[in-house]
């Protein structure tokens, strides 16, 4: 039984962690993976309070485990999603894109712990400086919005860096992750793209069947030239944005081309003009699972190779 001290700090059975995608990490998604053994995450995006008070109310009445949700920073809401969070008392936040510094003793105040997602050694250190209870060390094997280092090479080096628990993120999908990530010295594992290929996940058919058919080299970044790299997988829309950064295609311009993208693929379906968002782990997913499967293979298949590596 695989056990750590994240298990204690979030009160959850297995040391993982739901990530939490914009559009995709809803309640029915975030509920089951709690009920699961992990922390289900409710995934903000740019939506506004309103929305996401529906989506706490539903996970509530969908479980009685504790869940997380994920406030993305660069939302033109965080402030009313803020203080959404505090009312609620919400048992965890996650942020992604950004410092959540500004809101911290808010969430000291009631109890919430709060797990910043970093992409760097120096911000780990920071978030830690200023009462982070872990943080989510994100390589940039990851989906979505990203940061430039590998989550091989990171996660060792915050690490060593910083005394509160690190959650590996990036390019983990099964049971070997996992335990990679355990020996570059996390305590846990956060898991996005795999969660998107299960049955609670209210994604569109479409998305869910774009990763399992994609291969090593199908999970692309765009939007290098703008500062702001998204990694998703390879189509119409990604060609054209490609071509339009080769242009030297003004900021703004690449920027509201992206506008409602993610909600087209993810709502919509249509996995050629919307942005699917995919880590490179995708080529490795083949199927659709409960999340309770999930959970239960990659815990299984890391007592196997934990096993196996002794035997080295
Ligand atoms: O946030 C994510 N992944 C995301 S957010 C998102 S929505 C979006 N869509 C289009 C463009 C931008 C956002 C889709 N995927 N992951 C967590 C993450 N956070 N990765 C990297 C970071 C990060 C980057 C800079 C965290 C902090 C940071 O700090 C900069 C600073 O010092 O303020």
């Amino acid at each position: 039984m695989i056990k750590t001290e994240i298990c204690d700090l979030l009160n959850i059975k297995y040391p993982i962690i739901q990530g939490g995608m914009a559009w995709v990490a809803t309640a029915e998604l975030a509920a089951a993976v709690s009920n699961a053994g992990g922390l289900g995450v409710i995934g903000c995006g740019a939506a506004p309070k309103a929305v996401i008070k529906e989506e706490i109310t539903k996970i509530k009445r969908l479980t009685d485990k504790s869940f997380g949700v994920n406030v993305m920073l660069l939302s033109p809401y965080v402030d009313e999603i803020i203080q959404l969070l505090y009312e609620e008392k919400a048992p965890v936040v996650t942020t992604g894109a950004g410092n959540p510094g500004k809101y911290m003793s808010m969430f000291k105040e009631i109890g919430t712990k709060v797990i910043p997602v970093v992409p760097s050694v120096a911000l780990a250190k920071r978030m830690e400086k200023i009462g982070a209870d872990a943080i989510i060390v994100e390589g940039t094997e990851a989906g979505g919005h990203i940061g430039e280092l590998t989550t091989m090479s990171l996660v060792p080096q915050v690490a060593d860096e910083v005394s509160i628990p690190v959650i590996a993120a990036g390019g983990i999908a099964d049971g070997r992750g996992f335990i990679a990530s355990l020996a570059l010295g996390a305590k846990g594992v956060q898991i996005g793209t795999r969660f998107v290929c299960t049955v609670e996940c209210q994604a569109h058919e479409k998305y869910k069947n774009a990763i399992i058919n994609s291969a090593d080299r199908d999970a692309i970044v765009t939007g290098r030239s703008t500062g702001h790299p998204v990694r998703s997988l390879r189509n119409k829309f990604t060609k054209k944005l490609l071509e339009l950064e080769k242009q030297n295609t003004d900021m703004e311009t690449l920027e509201t081309l992206g506008v409602g993208k993610l909600r087209k693929a993810v709502i919509e379906g249509d996995v050629e003009n919307g942005s699917v968002m995919a880590g490179q782990i995708s080529g490795l997913i083949k199927d659709i699972k409960t999340c309770e499967e999930v959970i239960q293979d990659i815990i299984a298949d890391a007592e196997n190779v934990k096993n196996r590596i002794i035997y080295i």
